[in-house]
């Protein structure tokens, strides 16, 4: 056993003592007020009901991954070689384990990544099994679903594994998956918008140095946008629909592929992931309609009014629990500020944050008027030539991983249970306001 695996042991043990004597002499313990019928209608918005160990959101301050902020991760995480941006190996070492990593434990999972990369040929053929017009997250969820053959969980289920060791069989599971997967995303890209020029892994990279390799981008500037990328997309506590899908999904054993592969179809929702290649597709449509060049304010804002008449959500703002400007908003902006403050797309994304938040303010329904992660990330990869929208979605899925997966591990060490909430039906609403 690798020695993270072990300490990854230590913690789960511990943390299991602790659970149990939470439950046993607070079991009964309200957690909240109660449920109002509207919760029940409207997405269980404010509803406590699941555990997350990874990472906690705040709606005004945003997420913590283990107590620690974005600012505090992209200065306390290891970087890589001359770079200024967080490894995700080190966040994920973070989540995993609780503590914050040395340099050696993020050089231990790079190398241990990087062995694991290796993809078998019925995942391409899979893969190439789909029209080349299929959307790239359609071949991304085909690409991991063709992979759970491999799936360590699913053979030794099969052969009857203990109760005990379903955490290991899926920690293995989860470092396979997270080794694996840029090389399949990286596959998508090449074959969907690179004829089929396919580029080998280079083994003296990071895990997402590697990844821009493989994407073909070899500018160091690229690099360290998707390191960043790469941590800041990677969770959002539990109750987001790619996380809590994943955790769902595990509850009935599924392995980590089965699990994975349903959080990754709910991060190809328009609402929840895709809203990244929509924010770009809108900004771009926007200034073809305009004929080119930079909008000014007043015309932003008339083409505001209108995606909101058409009936349309502005793509990139508002969110279900944040109440401000996401954190990791304001991070892209600083890196932009940074390495692209000239860029013209970049400029309008900062002169669509001036412009759509007081309207938004306006229509007085929208309970936060501001950016989220989606608002800002297209722009960023248009400069360095990631022009392709219609695969950012898969950029944040191959992140989103790391959160996800990290989490199921607690999920098999805690013993977390099926999960089965209760459901009515609208006549039992009716017969219990009217007190039947
Ligand atoms: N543009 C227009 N209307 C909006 C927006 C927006 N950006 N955000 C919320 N609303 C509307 C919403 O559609 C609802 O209208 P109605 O009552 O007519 O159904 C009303 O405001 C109240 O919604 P909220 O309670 O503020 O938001 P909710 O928690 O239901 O939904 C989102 C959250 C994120 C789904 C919503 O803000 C949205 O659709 N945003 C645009 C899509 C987007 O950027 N999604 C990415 C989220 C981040 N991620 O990566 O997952
Ligand atoms: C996420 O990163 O998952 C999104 O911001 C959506 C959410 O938290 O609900």
């Amino acid at each position: 056993m690798g020695y993270i695996k072990e300490k990854f042991k230590v913690k789960a043990d511990e943390l299991n003592v602790e659970v149990k004597e939470l439950v046993k002499n607070y079991g009964t313990k309200k957690i909240d007020e109660g449920v109002t019928i509207a919760q029940v209608y409207q997405g269980m918005r404010g509803i406590t009901g699941l555990v997350t160990e990874t990472s906690l959101l705040d709606a005004n301050e945003g997420i913590r991954f283990r107590g620690y902020s974005i600012p505090e991760l992209r200065e306390h995480l290891p970087k890589a070689p001359n770079g200024a941006e967080p490894l995700p190996e080190g966040l994920f070492y973070l989540m995993l384990i609780g503590e914050l990593p040395t340099e050696a434990d993020v050089q231990y999972l790079s190398s241990m990544w990087g062995r694991r990369s290796h993809v078998p040929n019925h995942v391409f053929d899979a893969i190439e099994a789909l029209p080349i017009t299929a959307h790239p997250m359609t071949m991304f969820t085909v690409g991991i679903m063709a992979l759970q053959t491999e799936s360590s969980f699913a053979h030794a289920y099969s052969e009857g594994l203990n109760k005990k060791d379903y955490w290991s069989e899926t920690y293995e599971d989860t470092m396979n998956l997270i080794a694996r997967l840029p090389r399949i995303a990286a596959y998508i890209y090449r074959r969907k918008y690179k004829g089929g020029q396919h580029i080998q892994p280079n083994g003296m990279l990071d895990w997402a140095g590697n990844f821009a390799h493989m994407l073909g981008y070899s500018d160091e500037g690229f690099r360290e946008l998707m390191r960043l990328y790469m941590v800041i997309h990677a969770d959002h506590e539990g109750g987001n629909v790619s996380a809590h899908t994943t955790h769902l999904v595990g509850s009935a054993l599924s392995d980590a592929y089965l699990s994975l592969a349903a959080g990754m179809n709910g991060l190809a929702g328009p609402l929840h992931g895709l809203a990244n290649q929509e924010v770009i597709k809108w900004i771009l449509q926007m200034r073809e309609e305009l004929g080119g060049g930079m909008p000014t304010k007043e015309q932003i804002e008339t083409y505001v009014r209108k995606t909101l008449s058409e009936g349309k959500v502005v793509p990139g703002y508002g969110h279900a629990v944040l109440r401000k400007t996401d954190p990791r908003f304001s991070a892209q902006m600083e890196f932009a500020k940074k390495h692209l403050p000239n860029d013209e797309l970049v400029k309008i994304v900062w002169m669509v944050y001036e412009t759509v938040p007081p309207i938004l303010k306006d229509l007085g329904k929208v309970k936060n008027p501001w950016p989220n992660v989606d608002a800002h990330s297209g722009a960023l990869l248009v400069h360095y030539g990631l022009v392709e929208y219609e695969f950012y979605t898969v950029l944040f899925g191959v992140s989103r991983a790391l959160g996800v997966l990290a989490s199921l591990c607690w999920d098999r060490a805690l013993g977390l249970s099926l999960e089965r909430p209760k459901s009515v039906t609208t006549e039992w609403m009716k017969e219990f306001v009217e007190g039947k």
